[in-house]
């Protein structure tokens, strides 16, 4: 197996001169210098460490779709996972390759344990992608985790105990900071939650004083207005219920408003569990292209998610991009409808009751 290890990774030599980060967008050649093994610093608060959970939690499908990834930080993924998570709780990872040049990527990897591949015959986009990987999913909960992470120390157990007592509720870890320069892992703020402007543009925000205060115990649950989208975990018939995703949208990008409006709208609820630490390559730029061109991809994205479940609040969306407002975004009826079915809240009543800082 570490021979697999080894060819997997060495994909060329490093000469003088050559940008390690022409592909990818993140530092390849020091990615590749390091272990798909290594050892992470346990970046949690030192009372998660106390806490205990269920001997039987539910077992999970892992969920990763990818398009032309660097195949160190795939394969550091997934190790990541093998070697940090109980044998038991992990039913299968699923690997969706959408349409990534080499196929041989995803391939290679499931001589691994636990591992499929599934490969797209053209290219999707995530949201796609994902469905098809949530469709395959043969495990009651559903985890999906970008292609370029590292789970930590025990990342697993306190989201699926959280599920097992709540399977509305949908969660996320603390996402830590893979650098993309030097690959080094930090540990994120855990006092942070989504929050977003009118131009459904994603930030962190931090807690208020009052926000803090409330919360006594380091180790609770952080209710979140929004999830960043990419690393969470889900009930699979909850997931069904919910109308899985707006298979609509292309590429990349406002899948995690829609997906969030949804889920605090229809009577579930989105966490951040802080006792569960995920690290990510976060990027400056995309490494890969839009055929649709990336503005276009995010205004058609949006514009479907403001339609279909802002209400009138939608028209501080359009104050705010205006570019958006002559774009066309297809068709919306099915999630209108889906939205009726479900009898879903307002957006007003979203803001109200989750998001009243949105002003
Ligand atoms: O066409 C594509 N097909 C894919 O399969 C384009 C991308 N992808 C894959 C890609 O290989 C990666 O695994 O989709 C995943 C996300 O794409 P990234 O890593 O290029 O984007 P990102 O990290 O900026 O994406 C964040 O926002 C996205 C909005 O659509 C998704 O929700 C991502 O999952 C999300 N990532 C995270 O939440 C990790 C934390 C980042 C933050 C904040
Ligand atoms: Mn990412």
């Amino acid at each position: 197996m570490s021979g697999m290890f080894f060819y997997f990774r060495s994909q060329r030599r490093w000469k003088p001169g050559q940008d390690p980060y022409k592909l990818y967008a993140f530092n390849q050649r020091e990615s590749e210098r390091i272990s798909s093994n290594r050892v992470l610093r346990d970046t949690r608060h030192y009372r998660c460490t106390t806490l205990h959970y269920d001997p039987d939690l539910p077992s999970t499908s892992i969920v990763i779709t990818f398009h032309n990834e660097a195949r160190s930080t795939l394969l550091r993924t997934i190790r990541s996972v093998l070697n940090r998570t109980p044998v038991h709780l992990i039913h299968e990872i699923i690997l969706v390759d959408d349409y990534s040049e080499d196929a041989n990527d995803c391939l290679l990897l499931t001589k691994l344990p636990k591992v499929k591949c599934l490969r797209n015959d053209r290219r999707e986009g995530l949201i796609r992608s994902r469905v098809r990987g949530a469709d395959a999913a043969k495990a009651g909960v559903l985890t999906f985790l970008d292609s370029h992470c590292e789970v930590n120390k025990d990342w697993l157990p306190p989201l699926l105990q959280r599920i097992k007592e709540d399977p509305t509720c949908v969660v996320s870890p603390v996402i830590d900071i893979i650098n993309m320069d030097t690959f080094a892992y930090v540990a994120a703020s855990s006092d942070l939650r989504g929050g977003f402007d009118w131009s459904l543009h994603f930030k962190w925000e931090q807690l208020s004083a009052e926000q803090k205060a409330r919360r006594a115990d380091p180790t609770e649950p952080i209710k979140t207005p929004i999830i960043a989208g990419g690393l969470f975990v889900i009930d699979k018939s909850w997931f069904n219920h919910l109308g899985k995703y707006d298979t609509a949208m292309d590429i990349w990008g406002g899948e995690n408003f829609e997906i969030s409006f949804r889920v605090w709208m229809c009577g579930g609820s989105l966490e951040i569990i802080p006792c569960s630490r995920v690290g990510h390559v976060f990027r400056k730029k995309h490494p890969y292209i839009f055929p649709e061109g990336n503005a276009n991809t995010y205004i058609k994205n949006t514009r479907r998610t403001a339609e279909v479940w802002m209400d009138e609040f939608r028209l501080f969306y359009y104050s705010a991009r205006p570019a958006a407002r002559g774009k066309s975004y297809g068709d919306i009826h099915g999630r209108e409808e889906l939205r009726k079915i479900l009898k879903c809240k307002s957006f007003k009543w979203y803001l109200d009751n989750v998001y009243p800082e949105l002003k």
